[in-house]
């Protein structure tokens, strides 16, 4: 017979977080965003961490690498969608890996015998215009001098001469050892006038270069996540069909982490499809979803999923709760699914993060979302609003928008993350629309912090495992919820009252 889960499904919306009391040095300054990303024993840090607990949707109109690049730089991640061939994928995780924050591995390389005409291809390729010369023409080899667009011209210089007649040899470049930290390298480039800092090896091999044009830039953003070599990490989504080739070629691009992609994750096909990463790819973690419940948790958890992402039907664009009546509001599913991952935790010693995917309105959604005990949140039409993603932006009679569509939409097509049979969607389970533009990433996401933090304040909490042990929250009426608006007060100048 069928069971009937006790409690309605609720939804953000209806609660609200009660005020605990606030210490003194619980101050925004105070406040530490950083959250566990995967899958760690109890006790121990997670091999990485968020430095802000956002992750962006595995979409066509959100994860572009633009959209990764800002949102590394602010300490979350991006997964770069699957929804495109392998090739165009790695490419987006190449993008990203590539970007200079501050130490960057050399892309432009060449050896001292090359010709000039070989050194331009390799420039237009990369579109960067110092390159590093090396004893055998690649990143890491020793370094013989640098050349860059200003030491030669086309109609000035013989293309067929050696790139050694006109690089500026090691004799003469000022460089640095690797035990150099970035505001050290930053000091040289401007006490120095460099605008290339090349940091070598005890043997002389080439390491890093350092940019001047990076220095302010990186001042900005203190809190980017960064891999070992200093690079934007990013990840990337992945299906449960082409795995076997579209891992490999993501891990040689270089990608940080993986997230198996579904609408439906508690399923045989996740299940094999982790098993297969994890027994190819030890190395690499991997997340699974989505689920609604704590046995969809467990059952991923056990397959060895590195974190777990909860949601199903909530997202602006996603109809497959009208379409196939099948879904949980997203509260009730974070609450549910959070359960498991602490009984989890207690009975095998290992912690699994847990995401909370879609359904997030307003701002003080995500906190609510954290203080149910989401390690961190991925949004969609969020990121869909910023400049940084890649939907068109279109005016409108009342200023502009962005297009936003769902992986359920025709337009996006993403049969593999719909399992309807084939490779067809027979019914839409996403909408294609608009979002209100809202500028810069970095503007819009710092006013979201600003407004996480000071909900934190006021629940006396400057850690997100604090404030998830010490939450109280509380459902609210429709009558408190209209509450909760401005009211009685007149919003339209006397003016138009007239
Ligand atoms: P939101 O943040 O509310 O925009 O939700 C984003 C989430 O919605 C995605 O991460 C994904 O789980 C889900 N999604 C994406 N496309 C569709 C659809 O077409 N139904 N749903």
């Amino acid at each position: 017979m069928a069971q009937i889960i006790a409690g309605v499904s609720r939804t953000f919306n209806e609660f609200l977080l009660l005020p605990n009391r606030t210490s003194i040095d619980c101050s925004p300054d105070a406040i530490d965003l950083s959250t566990p990303l995967m899958r760690h024993v109890v006790g121990e840090a997670s091999p990485i961490e968020l430095r802000s607990p956002f992750t962006s949707a595995i979409m066509q109109s959100v994860s572009s690498p633009e959209l990764a690049i800002a949102l590394a730089r602010n300490g979350g991640l991006t997964f770069l969608h699957h929804n495109q061939s392998i090739e165009e994928q790695v490419a987006d995780v190449r993008q990203v890996k590539n970007f200079k924050a501050g130490f960057v591995v050399s892309d432009t390389n060449v050896r001292p015998d090359d010709s000039l005409a070989e050194l331009a291809r390799v420039m237009e390729r990369t579109g960067h215009s110092t390159a590093a010369v090396t004893h055998d023409g690649s990143a890491s080899g020793r370094l013989l001098g640098l050349v860059t667009s200003r030491d030669f011209h086309p109609q000035r210089h013989d293309l067929s001469d050696p790139v050694s007649g006109r690089m500026t040899p090691i004799e003469n470049l000022p460089h640095a050892a690797c035990d150099l930290t970035l505001s050290q390298a930053n000091a040289r480039l401007w006490d120095e006038r460099l605008d290339c800092l090349p940091v070598l090896d005890v043997d002389g091999h080439l390491e890093y270069l350092v940019f001047r044009s990076d220095y302010t830039d990186n001042k900005r953003y203190p809190g980017q996540l960064v891999d070992r070599d200093k690079r934007l990490r990013v990840g990337a989504g992945i299906n449960t069909h082409d795995y076997r080739e579209r891992v490999p070629a993501l891990l040689d691009a270089g990608v940080d982490v993986l997230c198996l992609d579904s609408s439906d994750g508690y399923s045989d096909w996740q299940s094999q499809a982790l098993s297969w990463v994890k027994k190819h790819y030890p190395e690499i973690p991997v997340g699974g979803g989505n689920v609604v419940d704590g046995e969809a948790f467990t059952f991923l958890a056990e397959a060895g999923a590195d974190f777990v992402k909860v949601g199903v039907g909530g997202g602006a664009i996603c109809i497959t709760r009208d379409q196939k009546g099948i879904g949980r509001g997203q509260a009730s599913a974070v609450l549910d699914v959070v359960a498991a991952r602490d009984i989890f935790a207690e009975r095998t010693g290992h912690y699994v993060p847990v995401c909370s995917d879609g359904g997030l309105v307003h701002d003080y959604h995500v906190a609510l979302a954290l203080a149910m005990g989401a390690d961190f949140v991925m949004m969609g039409r969020y990121f869909a609003r910023f400049d940084q993603a890649p939907g068109a932006k279109l005016p409108t009679r009342d200023g502009f928008v962005k297009e936003h569509w769902g992986e359920g939409s025709n337009r996006a097509h993403n049969w593999q993350r719909y399992g309807q049979g084939g490779q067809a969607l027979i019914f839409e389970e996403g909408v294609d629309g608009y979002v209100p533009y809202a500028g810069d990433l970095n503007e819009g996401l710092a006013l979201t912090i600003a407004k996480i933090k000071a909900t934190m304040v006021s629940c006396g909490a400057t850690t997100l495992p604090k404030f998830r042990d010490t939450a109280r929250l509380t459902l609210v009426s429709e009558q408190s919820l209209q509450e909760s608006h401005a009211n009685v007060v007149v919003r339209e100048t006397p003016a138009s009252l007239d």
